[in-house]
């Protein structure tokens, strides 16, 4: 009758907690540098039992435990706690703290020193900085450098502080620690000759748009190709100074949306990739501030291939913040995308690369509300041997 009454009351029958009978700990053995802390959880058995519980060490100068279960290290050494249930006196655990000696921090980067405090170099020339500058302190736990030109059209520089003279002029080119010091410095590069306009072609061995393997898709060296809404156009330029292929490249300064460039080609080009899954995008991108684009891009957007004319059907793509954003740095870049890490939008109406027609870099956000200037040049494809 009782439970009958209860039932009747329509609300949930509470039953007692069970008594706890044992209890675990989320580990049975951690390590914990001196000075540094480490959290030891507890459970109770059975489901649904539960209690205080006590934390103990055995030795406080090695590690302490507080209330909660937090150890932290205080010597180096080794350690016993213990977890006791207050409402079970036999419920207790034990955890064994292995204290390491204190970590101690990496040493940053207090200077870079260039060699020199300036170069001149003759167009065409290359010249690696990497090999002139002086990171110290000695020990610095890391002394890589982010290299930055401030004219790329004067003086393009790699990832490796391999710089190349591009066209007559001076630009000034900075080391920046990678070690979050925020410790830099500056050389200047002046860029000799009357051959402005940068007339050498790139040297074709270090030119992949320039290897005979590579089919063109674009080569950006006029507009004709390029089928952005005439609104989207503004600030769409054919330049020649600073080009990486042919006779120009696209440049497009501060344009109005995210969508940076779209190639819509009359008639399919045959990539002569024979298998799909060893074929390539390739393209140069220049980008004068990548610090800016990546934090501005927005996540997503895609760099787009089909040969429907439509970017919805037959598509292959990748997304821009991971595979452009998030990769370049100021100044040229050679972006080589393999067909096996791209998306198809429609694996059962698939990108056919002997087809292809449509070219686009778009980026969700508001990557073209800032004063950005992008290049593109050498639109191709190749395939792996
Ligand atoms: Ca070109």
């Amino acid at each position: 009758m009782a439970a009958a009454a209860l039932a009747g009351c329509g609300g949930n029958i509470i039953m007692p907690s069970p008594m706890v009978e044992t209890i675990q700990l989320s580990q049975q053995e951690i390590s914990v540098c001196a000075g540094e802390t480490e959290p030891v959880s507890v459970s109770f058995a059975p489901v649904g039992s539960s209690s205080p519980v006590e934390w103990t060490s055995d030795d406080e100068r090695i590690a302490t435990v507080s209330i909660i279960g937090v150890v932290t290290g205080v010597a180096e050494g080794t350690v016993k706690i213990h977890a006791k249930a207050t409402r079970n006196a036999r419920a207790v655990a034990e955890c064994l703290v292995n204290v390491l000696p204190e970590r101690i921090p990496d040493v940053l980067v207090s200077s870079i020193k260039f060699a020199e405090t300036s170069w001149e170099l003759e167009i065409g020339d290359t010249f690696n900085l990497s090999e002139q500058i002086t990171v110290l302190p000695e020990d610095a736990a890391n002394k890589s450098v982010t290299w930055n030109s401030s004219k790329p059209e004067v003086a393009t520089i790699n990832g490796t502080g391999l710089l190349t003279a591009m066209s007559a002029g001076t630009t000034i080119i900075k080391a920046t620690a990678n070690d979050g010091s925020g410790v830099y410095s500056s050389c200047s590069i002046t860029v000799k000759g009357s051959e402005q306009g940068g007339d050498d072609p790139v040297d074709p061995g270090s030119d992949p748009a320039a290897d005979p393997k590579v089919t063109m898709f674009d080569s950006c060296d006029n507009m004709d190709n390029i089928t952005q809404n005439p609104k989207h156009r503004t600030g769409m330029t054919v330049e020649t100074i600073g080009r990486q292929e042919g006779k120009g490249y696209i440049q497009r300064i501060s344009g109005t949306d995210a969508e940076i460039f779209i190639i819509g080609r009359q008639e399919a080009i045959d990539s002569k990739i024979k298998d799909k899954s060893k074929g390539h995008l390739v393209f140069y991108f220049y980008i004068d501030d990548a610090a800016k684009l990546k934090s501005k891009a927005g996540a997503g957007g895609r760099i787009e291939i089909s040969q429907s004319g439509s970017p919805s059907l037959q598509c292959l793509y990748w997304d821009s913040q991971k595979y452009l954003a998030n990769k370049v740095q100021d100044g040229w870049n050679y972006i080589d995308l393999p067909f096996s890490e791209g998306t198809e939008i429609t694996p059962d109406n698939p990108f056919n690369q002997a087809g292809a027609k449509y070219f686009r870099i778009y980026f969700n956000g508001q990557a073209a509300s800032i004063e950005f200037t992008y290049g593109l040049d050498a639109v191709g494809f190749y395939e792996d041997e």
